[in-house]
């Protein structure tokens, strides 16, 4: 079988858009230095404290304002319009960076910050004024509306969708993530399972590595672009 990929899934994790100014999860300094996870990542933690959580997603919703795509987000996008074959772009990230990089067709496994979900319909909406303010639904008017991202303990989105891709791939990337996290820390073992070939780009080596053909460390901004050129060369 020639080496030239024909259906890639790419999972992209905080590490994409570091380069941007948006902190990851677990470099010093990060998200989950300055809150527990448990706190403000979890359904547990939302009941305890709505207000804490609620506040959290509306400062990280409002830093988007001042943040651009990187060279990273805009390589992938360049990516999604000339690749020939399939292509299945899968982020674990709740920013809109992909898409403002130039994305179209991205899978928000973990939700999106730019989305409120209603406690009470289950409507989603397109979220419009700060969530600590408790404006209503725009479907049902209650005032429940929460962030639509996946906490801790509660199910990723389109997981069928992405075990379907991964069973197809015949090379499965990973791009600036701690591999920290399931279920997407796993997603390498599956394609790996299916036969796919394995790259990770990352700045340092991740908790996955091993499960790796290939590992590149480095800024995403500058691994992605050159990886990219060297898929549509082929
Ligand atoms: C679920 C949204 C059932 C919210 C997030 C024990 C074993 C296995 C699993 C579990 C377990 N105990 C509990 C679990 C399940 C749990 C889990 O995995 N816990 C972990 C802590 C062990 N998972 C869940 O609960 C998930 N749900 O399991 O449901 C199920 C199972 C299977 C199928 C269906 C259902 C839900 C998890 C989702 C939680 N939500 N985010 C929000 O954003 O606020 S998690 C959050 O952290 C991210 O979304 C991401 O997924 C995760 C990891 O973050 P990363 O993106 O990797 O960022 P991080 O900071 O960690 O790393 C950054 C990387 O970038 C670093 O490696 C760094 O070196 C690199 N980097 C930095 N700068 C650059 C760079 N790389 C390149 N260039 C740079 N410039």
């Amino acid at each position: 079988m020639s080496d030239d990929p024909h259906s890639i899934v790419i999972l992209t994790g905080a590490g994409i858009s570091a380069e941007s100014g948006i902190d990851t999860f677990r470099d010093a300094g990060g998200l989950w230095e300055r809150h527990r996870v448990e706190d403000v990542a979890t359904p547990e933690g939302f009941a305890r404290d709505p207000d804490l959580v609620l506040g959290f997603y509306d400062m990280r919703r409002a830093a988007l304002a001042n943040v651009e795509p990187n060279a990273a987000h805009h390589a992938l996008g360049r990516l999604e319009r000339e690749f020939p074959g399939e292509l299945l772009l899968v982020t674990q990230n709740v920013d809109n960076l992909h898409e403002r990089g130039g994305a179209s067709n991205v899978v928000h496994m973990h939700g999106e910050l730019g989305t409120a979900l209603c406690a009470s319909c289950g409507k989603r909406s397109t979220i419009e004024a700060p969530l600590s303010d408790r404006p209503p639904c725009p479907a049902c008017e209650a005032r429940s509306l929460r962030p639509d991202v996946v906490w801790f303990g509660e199910m990723p989105y389109q997981m069928e969708r992405i075990y379907e891709a991964l069973g197809r791939a015949d090379l499965f990337v990973s791009i600036g993530t701690s591999g920290a996290v399931y279920p997407a820390a796993g997603f390498v073992q599956e394609a790996k399972a299916a036969g796919a070939r394995t790259l990770e780009l990352n700045l340092e080596p991740s908790e996955g590595s091993h499960w790796f053909d290939e590992s590149r460390n480095g800024p995403a901004g500058t691994l992605v672009p050159g990886w990219v050129e060297e898929v549509l060369a082929r």
